[in-house]
């Protein structure tokens, strides 16, 4: 097993309710380190860049409208297999799916305000990651 870091991030749905530190723990319990992290609000454009490959789904839309609307906490997570280990804890994307005691199960509201995004392999996490952090905003 290889260490790895992953993008997360904590959706409007769950900043809104003051639900960051209840997730932050998830993570910290699942061994995965909060190695860089801060508050942000996205534009519309900027969650439609991120999302760009969601761009032809029928959701896209209400999605971009939704990762807009509130600020989000994007976060970096460091640890062994993070990328799987991130997306284990989250659980599955519709809350209704999620196994018991995943972020999702949890949290999430609906299958569009569902909490949490994470990176889904090893190239999509290194690109997430320099979409929202520079170099000098992660430590080795
Ligand atoms: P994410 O990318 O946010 O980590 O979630 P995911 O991999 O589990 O799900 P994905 O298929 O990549 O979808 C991205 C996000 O789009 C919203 N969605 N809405 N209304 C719908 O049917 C629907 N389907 C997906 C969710 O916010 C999902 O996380
Ligand atoms: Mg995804």
């Amino acid at each position: 097993m290889a260490t790895e870091r992953t993008l997360s991030i904590i959706k409007p749905d769950a900043t809104r309710r003051n639900l960051t530190g209840k997730i932050n723990a998830k993570f910290e319990d699942a061994g995965l380190r909060i190695v860089a992290q801060k508050r942000i609000h996205l534009t519309k454009a900027q969650a439609g860049e991120f999302y760009k490959v969601h761009a032809a789904r029928p959701f896209y839309d209400e999605l971009t409208t939704f990762m807009a609307s509130e600020p989000v906490v994007v976060q970096v997570l460091e640890g062994e297999s993070a990328i799987q280990k991130n997306r284990d804890v989250m659980g599955a994307t519709n809350p209704a799916d999620a196994a018991p005691g995943t972020i999702r199960a949890e949290f999430a509201e609906s299958v569009g305000e569902n909490s949490v995004h994470g990176s889904d392999a090893p190239e999509t996490a290194k690109e997430e990651i320099s979409f929202f952090f520079s170099g000098l905003e992660l430590v080795g």
